[in-house]
């Protein structure tokens, strides 16, 4: 099996799991590892979802003291997973106001985290989701096409699923009762249009052009998917193969309400490599150089023709 080059799908006879698939695609190891490293950790992150059981403790636990928001303990397990793991140079995430460094001279990568995006649904029973960036530099050091050199995330929802890519396609794998993350979608592509339509944001609040061109796709029949979580929002659209998400700059929020470095660039990077777009209407997301961890930017993200219409109307 020397040839890493091959289609992984000649060996679609065998369990195709995380770490077969990365050393197969090529991926260096130290970047193997860290993918790996996180992946492992969305187990812990969804134990603690299911430990904490909102529905049942509330915002105690069953000693009566006050549990950390999730959104907090997510971040201290990512954190506890990462710091010594050797691998990090530097971590920061929306749970902090800064980037931590990590004494690891020789490790060479800065991970950035949403540790839980879409906690407030956690009540509901919705799926939510870990984001996570991994650049060569600092994210706030340039624009992320030059920084990045991987993007995943993980879904907790009915079943615990990972989405990576590392710079060759977008993957998707699933956790299975083993434990083991088996590939489930290689090299996921996207249509040139799809046929569903996420819109965040209050209609009242949007501007005219973002409107008309809404009105656009209404017309060309798409049908709404939105459930208030970005992670599981953007996972419709990529395993539909095709459809936009839209988050846009508003009249209270001209820069939109999500966060370029926390939470679009890492999508953009997983869209990019599955044949999509993602821009902030005009511009490309990876081509936004971060002004600082809280920049925040309207998106418009998933297959081409719809991101291009988009700039039809925005530009
Ligand atoms: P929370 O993390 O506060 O639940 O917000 C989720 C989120 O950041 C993102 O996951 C959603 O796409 C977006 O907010 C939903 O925003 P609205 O509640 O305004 O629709």
């Amino acid at each position: 099996m020397g040839n890493n080059s091959r289609n992984i799908s000649d060996y679609t006879k065998f369990i195709v799991d995380l770490r077969r698939h990365m050393w197969m695609a090529g991926i260096e190891m130290e970047l193997r590892r860290l993918i790996w490293q996180i992946a492992v950790t969305g187990k812990y992150i969804s134990a603690k979802i299911h430990e904490s059981n909102r529905k049942l403790a509330g915002l105690r636990n069953i000693h009566g003291d006050e549990q950390l928001a999730l959104d907090k303990s997510a971040d201290v397990i990512l954190q506890n997973q990462l710091q010594y793991s050797g691998f990090v140079k530097a971590y920061c995430s929306e749970e902090l106001d800064r980037i931590v460094p990590y004494e690891a001279p020789s490790s060479k990568y800065h991970v950035t985290a949403d540790p839980l995006d879409g906690s407030s649904l956690v009540d509901t029973n919705l799926a939510i989701g870990t984001i996570i960036g991994i650049h060569r530099d600092s994210p706030l050091a340039a624009e992320g096409r030059k920084t990045m050199v991987g993007a995943m995330y993980i879904t907790y929802g009915p079943l615990i699923t990972m989405v990576y890519s590392a710079g060759k396609g977008t993957h998707e794998f699933v956790l299975n009762r083993e434990g083991e993350y088996v590939l489930s979608e290689e090299n996921i592509t996207l249509d040139e249009k799809g046929s569903i339509y996420s819109l965040g944001g209050l209609r009242k609040d949007w501007l005219p052009e973002h409107l008309k061109y809404v009105e656009v796709l209404e017309g060309e029949g798409y049908k709404l998917r939105y459930s208030g979580g970005f992670v599981p929002d953007i996972n419709q659209i990529l395993i539909k193969r095709g459809g936009v998400f839209t988050y846009p700059g508003t009249r209270k929020d001209p820069k939109g309400k999500l966060r370029l470095i926390f939470e679009l660039q890492p999508m953009a990077f997983l869209a990019e490599q599955a044949g999509g777009m993602a821009t902030d209407g005009k511009q490309d997301i990876l081509a936004i150089r971060p002004e600082s961890l809280n920049h925040r930017s309207p998106i418009y993200i998933g297959s081409r023709y719809e991101v291009e219409k988009a700039r039809e109307f925005l530009t």
